[in-house]
């Protein structure tokens, strides 16, 4: 039998990756779409994906829009990937940010328990959330001090969803995330920004890159890999939560190094360290143990940092030599 999907932040990185292994997979696939004045579409265009989905108009912070998509849809699984997601606006738009990081999960938990119950759920949670580390490796037992009103709110969402499951036997599961990224992140996430500049300075179209804290580390892996783990999640008998990372650390310098010398440049000759990008609070270095999603989902990475770096500078430069 055909399942159904109902995703939110469909049109963003991993909403369209998401929705790519559904359709694959011969689910029928809902986004919720927030209407917005600039093109949001380009991610499924990109996959060529667009005319397979249908959407339903609405927004996280508003809670009949919860219970329209889900009224509308029918859905089997709920994929929860709305956000406000820049942990740098965060700081700018804190009150937002709580509204749709935080309330929204529970507008779309209050609209499963009313309407849907026995839909499976999933919830975007986020490495943002350990924020200030005192272990060495983060997994599911790692307490949580999240750095910036977007893990705070961020926060709230992974309890409500615990919470709902506890309190009500909702098959919630809530996926800690750590940075995953592709040809199909935003410009505003560093590592795309990054990629970015690397094909427009080998192309001659770019001189500098400014950047912020350079020394921060993150666990980076490839988003296709991991819309792959929010699928299995909801596979399972039991509602768990996971850490989905590669285990392996490493600086922003040294990212910027990866990709620069793939066009054979040097990024030492290109970087300016701009203190207005620097955050009010930063999460210095992230590192995720994903033992878990191993064991239980059978679940690796399966692509390295070299590799995915590789990917998205061949992405820009096609993009940018077609400007
Ligand atoms: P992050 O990703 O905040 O970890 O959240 P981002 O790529 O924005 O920042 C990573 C690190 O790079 C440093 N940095 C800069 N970041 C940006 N964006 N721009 C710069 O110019 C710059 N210079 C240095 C940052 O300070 C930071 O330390 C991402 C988002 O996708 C979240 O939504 C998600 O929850 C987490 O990953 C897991």
């Amino acid at each position: 039998m055909t399942k159904t999907a109902l995703i939110t932040g469909v049109t963003g990185q991993d909403g369209a990756y998401l929705a790519k292994l559904l359709l694959d997979k011969d689910y029928k696939v809902y986004g919720m779409l927030a209407r917005r004045s600039s093109d949001t579409l380009w991610r499924l265009r990109e996959l060529g994906i667009l005319e397979q989905l249908q959407f339903i108009e609405g927004d996280l912070a508003d809670a009949t829009s919860a219970i329209r998509a889900v009224c509308q849809s029918h859905p089997d699984e709920i994929y929860n990937l709305g956000a406000q997601s820049f942990v740098g606006t965060s700081w700018n738009q804190p009150v937002v940010t709580g509204m749709v990081d935080g309330l929204g999960v529970t507008h779309m938990l209050e609209a499963i328990r009313q309407f849907a119950p026995a839909a499976r759920f999933y919830q975007a949670s986020t490495s943002e959330m350990f924020g200030l580390i005192q272990a060495e490796h983060q997994d599911e037992n790692t307490p949580f001090y999240p750095r910036s009103p977007y893990g705070v709110a961020k926060l709230y969402g992974h309890w409500i969803t615990v919470n709902y499951r506890e309190s009500f036997g909702l098959h919630a599961s809530s996926g800690i995330l750590f940075n995953h990224e592709s040809p199909l992140r935003g410009i505003e996430f560093v590592t795309r920004k990054v990629t970015d500049a690397a094909a427009r300075i080998k192309l001659g179209k770019q001189r500098e890159l400014r950047l912020g804290n350079v020394d921060a580390r993150r666990d980076w892996g490839f988003a296709g890999d991991y819309v792959e783990a929010m699928w299995l999640m909801l596979q399972q008998e039991q509602a768990e939560d996971y850490v989905i990372a590669t285990g392996v650390t490493t600086s922003v310098r040294e990212m910027c190094r990866i990709a620069f010398s793939y066009l054979d440049l040097n990024y030492e000759d290109h970087l300016v360290i701009d203190p207005k990008l620097f955050r009010p609070a930063e999460v210095d270095v992230l590192l995720g143990n994903p033992a878990k999603a191993h064991g239980k989902l059978g679940w690796k990475p399966k692509t390295a940092l070299e590799q995915l770096m590789q990917q998205m500078v061949d992405a820009d430069m096609r993009r940018v030599a077609k400007e």
